[in-house]
Parts: structure tokens; sequence; C-alpha cells
């Protein structure tokens, strides 16, 4: 079952039903914002104070980080991008089969995206429900000049409490951390006492967010950059969309293209940063 859904305020979402999991996608931003397997509880957290309205970022899900992650030189511009607040056109849903279906949609450049980024794009995002999730973000390169991109998928994930959870599958890996701006090496599991937003880079193997409730597999593809965060008390109070103690049941493992994992494509060229969360 897909069906097209519309909020009394105009926000449109894409509403997913199938044997093997359930799917809510927002037309703005791309945004998958509810993942569930069947019989099971959600893998992706959403806030309960989320807004759902046109240029407010979905608090939750996996928002769409691009053309830049993070902070864009021009402080005026919006932290990770303008893809994630944009409206994107909904292409077409298709049921595989009765345990998959497949959801694509896409945003291009227009008038507004020129002023603020000064490329023609094109990018597809395809979202693959089933007994797993698999997204894949698609650019290609329409101007006549290359561009640089980074990116992330940048995924929250529910967590029964951020005290009882270990990532295991970074151990060694060097990683940026964004609290300092200091270059660190990871030691064995990541577990959270505190504030934690990290960029980890060089990361090709499976990542494993390890949960009293289940385990939860991460294999990225066209990346080789991982962000880890989690806001902790503080940051959460000054966080838009989240409740106080918000922090408690959610972690991002963000697939990215950060830093210097950031590409450049050139006329025509195309890349796919991929995740597949099972
Ligand atoms: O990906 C981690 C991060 O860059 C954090 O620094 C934090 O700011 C988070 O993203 C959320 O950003 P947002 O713009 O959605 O409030």
């Amino acid at each position: 079952m897909i069906v097209h859904k519309k909020l009394t305020n105009g926000f449109e979402y894409i509403e997913v039903k199938n044997e093997a999991a359930e799917a809510k996608a927002a037309l703005q931003g791309a945004h998958l914002f509810h993942y569930a397997r069947a019989g099971e509880e959600p893998i992706l957290w959403l806030s309960e104070a989320s807004d759902f309205e046109l240029g407010k970022a979905i608090r939750g899900g996996v928002p769409v980080c691009w053309p830049w992650f993070g902070f864009n030189e021009d402080k005026s511009l919006p932290q990770h991008g303008f893809a994630r607040t944009s409206l994107w056109e909904f292409v077409g849903g298709d049921e595989v089969d009765a345990k998959t279906t497949v959801l694509t949609l896409r945003l291009t450049h227009d008038e507004k995206t020129l002023q603020i980024w000064h490329y023609k794009f094109l990018l597809e995002l395809k979202i693959t429900i089933s007994d797993k999730l698999m997204l894949e973000l698609k650019t290609t390169n329409l101007d006549d000049k290359s561009f640089k991109i980074s990116q992330a998928l940048h995924t929250y994930f529910s967590v029964s409490h951020i005290s009882e959870v270990a990532i295991k599958g970074l151990d060694k890996k060097l990683y940026l951390d964004a609290l300092t701006w200091k270059m660190e090496i990871q030691n064995g599991d990541i577990t959270f006492e505190q504030e934690v937003d990290r960029v980890y880079q060089n990361v090709e193997g499976e990542i494993v967010l390890s949960d009293k409730k289940r385990e939860v597999y991460i294999k990225n593809s066209g990346s080789s950059s991982v962000v880890v965060w989690n806001p902790w008390i503080e940051k959460t109070l000054r966080m838009s969309g989240m409740k106080p103690n918000a922090y408690e049941n959610m972690l991002c493992i963000e697939s990215a293209n950060a830093f210097d994992d950031a590409r450049v494509l050139k006329p025509q060229e195309e890349h796919i940063l991929g995740a597949v969360i099972d």
C-alpha cells in the first residue's frame, strides 16, 4: 500500500505498508521520518516535539544534509544545506513484491537554489522499504563546471536508553571531534556518558548499534566517513524540536561524505551515497 497524505497545514508525505515493514516519507526534504519492520518497534527515532511545517526540518528520521554537511562558510546559509527544507518531487512508488516497496523522490535546481548555490544539479533519493531499509542518494552534476559536495544521511536511531548502547565497528578509527576540533583515535566500542559529536574517517566496514532490545547493522557505500552524535543534556535544551529528555532515546549514526570525504563532481558526473540498515 502506498498512500499520498496531506496534513491540514498542507504538509505532504507518502505512507507505505507492505508485509515486511511500514514507513512514512515527507515530500519536504525527501525526509523518511518513520520506518518499522512488521511487529517491531520503529528503528528510526522521531521527536515527539518535531515540527511538520514547510520550511522547518523534521527532528528525527533521516534528514538529507546536502549540498554541504555542517556549517557553510557563509554563516547566513542554513546548517546542513537546503535540501532538507526544500520541497522534492515524488517521482513514484513501486511495489516490487509483497515485501518490498521502492519510493523515488527528486530535487533539481531552480531560481531559489541557484541564488544560494550556483550550480545546476539533479538529486534523487531512492528508498527501498523491506525487512531491510536501503537509501541511495544520487547527485548528478547538470552544470558545465565542476562542483564539490559534502553530505549526510543524518539517521536518528531509536534506542532504549543512551547509557546502555554501544557502537561497534569503529575501533582504532581516526575521528575529528567536532567539540574540540581535534583529531583523535577511537579505542574500543563507543559508549555514551556525555555529548558526542564526531566524524569518523576511513570507514569501510559494517557498523553495529548494540542495544539491549536489538542490534542494528549499518553498511554504507560511496562513503568513508561516519558521523556519531548525541547532544546529551545541555545541548538538547538548546535544540529546536526536542523535549528535554529526548537525548536519552536517540542516537545519530550518519552515512556521510564529510570533511576530507567531500566529493568533487565534473559536469555530467554522478555520485551515489548509500546506506543499508538492517
Ligand atoms: O551531525 C551532527 C550535527 O552536525 C551536530 O553538530 C548537531 O548540530 C546536529 O548535527 C543537528 O543539527 P541540526 O541543524 O539538525 O540542529
